[in-house]
């Protein structure tokens, strides 16, 4: 099984002016974030809008990302759905095209028992036999999966990671304490050297896509015992992540993808587009930090 281990740019899905998936620049992305250096492609998330996406397109995604980065990194696919049947065909698809693990939130909508859940997810492993990054965001599907008798899926031999979105450190640690090996993705970039500090060794993010050098440092000056250095770059990156989130973070980035030349587009709806105020701020804050890299 390849380690997974490392940063992973959680990719937006890039939209043509008519609102379609682009897939020409979705590969002009895919070649952009391995010049940068990162460790993998995490496809088909929430900075995706995969629940904007209809099963279709979602497939057509993961099978470009993954032709077109053809084994130079590693490729997760998110193929968490509305219900299991939609998951473990994304699944079976994700598996049948390659990709070196799956990934899913807890089922939503619905409120399952712990019991439902779970089986959820050992359906999604037991069809596929792949490894399994769970994806906890409690903040977006009202389930923590790192709280009370859930977490006994962590026990599970294919879960091999977990996607940390929470700012619950201390569930972290408990968590890789009782699953020596399990690897840690931290999932909110602003909360990255938090993530690190408690036992995550990479992270999954939106911001990575256009700043994945800054996070690929930081890590590095944490694991070197340079504190000073890493605290230094993630409030450097937090400059920027507190405005985008203001403003709307998925369409924040797709514009910084757009001014580093790879033209994301618009969200889709409900989203709204960043009207040109919200943009000025945007590029004003990236031009501050990121300078000569814009
Ligand atoms: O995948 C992203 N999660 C969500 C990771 O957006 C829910 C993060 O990268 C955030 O966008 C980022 C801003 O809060 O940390």
């Amino acid at each position: 099984m390849k380690n997974l281990n490392g940063i992973y740019p959680a990719l937006p899905t890039p939209m043509a002016p008519n609102g379609e998936v682009n897939y020409s620049v979705l590969k002009t992305l895919v070649d952009f974030e391995i010049d940068q250096g990162v460790d993998g492609l995490y496809v088909g998330g929430s900075t995706a809008e995969s629940f904007l996406l209809t099963e279709d397109e979602r497939k057509c995604v993961a099978e470009t990302v993954l032709d077109h980065a053809a084994g130079r990194v590693n490729v997760i696919v998110h193929t968490g759905a509305g219900g299991t049947d939609a998951a473990r065909r994304l699944t079976l698809h994700a598996k049948a095209n390659g990709a070196d693990a799956i990934s899913s939130v807890p089922p939503i909508y619905f409120k399952y028992t712990t019991e439902e859940v779970i089986a959820y997810y050992l359906d999604l492993i037991e069809s596929s036999d792949m490894p399994l990054v769970v994806y906890n965001i409690p903040a977006f599907t009202g389930i923590n999966m790192t709280q009370g008798p859930i977490r006994e899926l962590f026990k599970h031999p294919r879960v091999v990671a977990l996607k940390h979105t929470n700012t619950n450190m201390y569930e972290l640690e408990r968590v890789l304490a009782h699953n020596p090996k399990l690897i840690a993705l931290n999932g909110y970039d602003e909360a990255f050297l938090s993530g690190l500090s408690m036992g995550a060794t990479g992270m999954i993010g939106s911001t990575v896509n256009f700043m994945a050098r800054k996070f690929i440092i930081l890590r590095d000056a944490f694991q070197a015992g340079r504190n000073a250095e890493a605290f230094r770059l993630q409030r450097e990156a937090n400059e920027i992540i507190e405005t985008m989130v203001e403003v709307g973070v998925f369409s924040a980035v797709k514009y910084a993808m757009t001014l580093r030349g790879v033209d994301c587009g618009a969200c889709r709806g409900p989203f709204k587009p960043l009207q040109d105020n919200d943009k000025k701020r945007v590029r004003a804050i990236l031009e501050k930090n990121l300078g000569e890299a814009l």
